[in-house]
């Protein structure tokens, strides 16, 4: 086993991996930019290294200073995390060149998949159910018109190199055919350096359905249920949950088998999530292989008992698996709300700054996977995400009732979120009729406006801290028992 392993990334990840690596017994070694010397994940871990300026490409996605920080600190090992070098080949590469595990599948692997075309004709070779479609070469117009016609209208264009919904054109019509296929063609070419195309049947009214796999070194290779991630807004995710509602015992047994093809198919390693399209009639087809740790594995780990990570790292050392598909038995229901300093008056943009007071939700089936502290600073360079919030019940509509709760309970003042966003699409009747697409955002939240303020919620959690803690004082002079029940007062006042 890994004696000392670097963790290349930061914020909520970064702290979650380090707790596994305590537990095991591993040193960790944190890396750092310019304005992350007070960062959470700085302080969780056992050594940091300062790696550079803040922008990406001068410390996280660095791979020369990564691999330097590891050799410096004599850790074997690197987890990449989520984001930043978890998918770049060339950084698995790099760790290998240099006698350093990286965990997670191999380079080849990682650049196959990468390929939404190579991952879609493996798929399709071996039997997982993929959407109608074909590749052509993509400077003649007159075999994409016959490629559409063929497939038939609507058409989604996606770039071979994207994922994540970037650089994707639905096209409903020949008429728009050759400027949707020129614009996403020059899209991708910016954003991924590579114009490659392709086109698939478009599928209206599906939902995103993901299955989390594990697979070792020797062959082993199972599933960990399914996470239903549809209740998304411009291809972020925002609210997951397992189960997903939508599965019978027989079409999970199904996604669960195909995304073990998959797996096998693919030579994969490590763990990684094989994600799907599922419609009305139950039908499914891949769209991708997420080959990294997911933000939403939180979920899968609540009903199953398993920490992902341990294994990943077990997995990596060369161990076989330690458990087999019969150990993994959903338990209960789990969701996770995605907790970002984003302000919902304003688009949902990012709206970093510093964090005035934070207090964290906690309680039975509780778990706030959190990147920040009261004081910390939230960078403008990074992703913006502060925390998950997690919560597990027996029951769907407990795990419902037990979010809302949390996120009652939960403070944050300083940098605006969505909580209050989040605590309306939780008590809607299409969430709680578990009525989940992809476009659910859109078509029940599409003209959300907020009925408190942002600063009102957090000041409500906040007041009700000081009263739980006993600083009441602070808010007026009665003792407790003359006071009205400020926790009524509060709950009343918010929904
Ligand atoms: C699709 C699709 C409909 N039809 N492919 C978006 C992310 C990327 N993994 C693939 N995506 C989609 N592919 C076909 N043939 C709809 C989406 C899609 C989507 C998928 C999952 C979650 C949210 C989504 C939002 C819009 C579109």
């Amino acid at each position: 086993m890994f004696q000392k392993i670097l963790i290349a990334n930061r914020g909520e990840i970064a702290v979650r991996i380090m707790k596994t690596c305590r537990e095991m017994g591993i040193t960790t070694v944190a890396v750092y930019s310019d304005v992350d010397t007070a960062a959470l994940h700085v302080m969780n871990a056992d050594e940091a290294v300062h790696v550079g300026q803040a922008e990406p490409s001068e410390s996280y996605l660095n791979i020369d200073k990564i691999i330097a920080a590891a050799k410096d600190t004599g850790a074997t090992a690197i987890h990449p995390g989520y984001g930043f070098l978890a998918e770049n080949a060339q950084f698995a590469q790099a760790c290998q060149d240099n006698d350093i595990t990286f965990i997670g599948p191999s380079a080849e692997v990682i650049r196959n998949l990468g390929d939404k075309i190579i991952a879609r004709n493996i798929m399709a070779k071996s039997g997982v159910p993929v959407t109608p479609g074909i590749t052509v070469d993509s400077s003649d117009h007159s075999a994409w018109a016959q490629a559409a016609e063929s497939i038939g209208y609507p058409v989604l264009i996606k770039a071979a190199s994207g994922g994540g919904g970037k650089g994707m054109r639905v096209v409903y019509s020949p008429d728009n055919l050759k400027e949707s296929c020129e614009t996403a063609a020059s899209e991708a070419k910016t954003a991924f350096g590579d114009s490659t195309i392709y086109m698939e049947k478009y599928l209206d009214r599906a939902r995103h359905v993901e299955i989390q796999i594990l697979c070792d070194s020797q062959g082993n290779a199972i599933h960990l249920l399914e996470r239903e991630c549809s209740v998304q807004r411009r291809h972020q995710k925002i609210i997951e949950e397992t189960p997903s509602t939508a599965l019978t015992e027989d079409l999970r047994e199904k996604m669960g088998q195909a995304a073990i093809t998959a797996a096998k198919a693919s030579g994969y390693v490590n763990a990684g999530t094989v994600e799907f399209l599922l419609d009305d009639t139950g039908k499914f087809y891949f769209l991708e292989v997420n080959t990294r740790l997911q933000v939403e594995h939180p979920v899968t780990e609540m009903i199953t008992n398993v920490d992902l990570v341990k294994h990943q790292i077990e997995i990596a050392a060369g161990r076989p698996l330690s458990i087999t598909q019969k150990d993994i038995v959903g338990q209960g229901h789990a969701i996770e709300c995605r907790i970002y300093a984003e302000d919902p008056e304003n688009n949902f943009f990012p709206s970093p700054g510093k964090i005035q007071f934070l207090k964290e939700p906690t309680g039975p089936g509780i778990r706030n996977d959190c990147g920040v502290y009261t004081n910390f600073e939230v960078p403008v360079e990074y992703d913006p995400i502060l925390s998950k919030l997690i919560v597990f019940a027996e029951t769907r509509n407990l795990a419902i009732q037990r979010m809302i709760h949390a996120l009652r309970c939960y403070a944050i003042v300083g940098v605006k979120t969505a909580i209050g966003f989040m605590l309306d699409v939780l008590s809607s009747e299409p969430f709680q009729k578990g009525d989940t697409y992809t476009n659910f955002i859109d078509v029940h939240f599409g003209d959300w406006k907020p009925v408190l303020s942002d600063k009102e919620i957090a000041c409500a959690a906040f007041l009700a801290d000081n009263f739980l803690t006993g600083k009441k004082d602070s808010i007026n002079s009665k003792t407790q028992s003359e006071m009205p029940s400020l926790w009524q007062q509060l709950g009343n006042f918010r929904l």
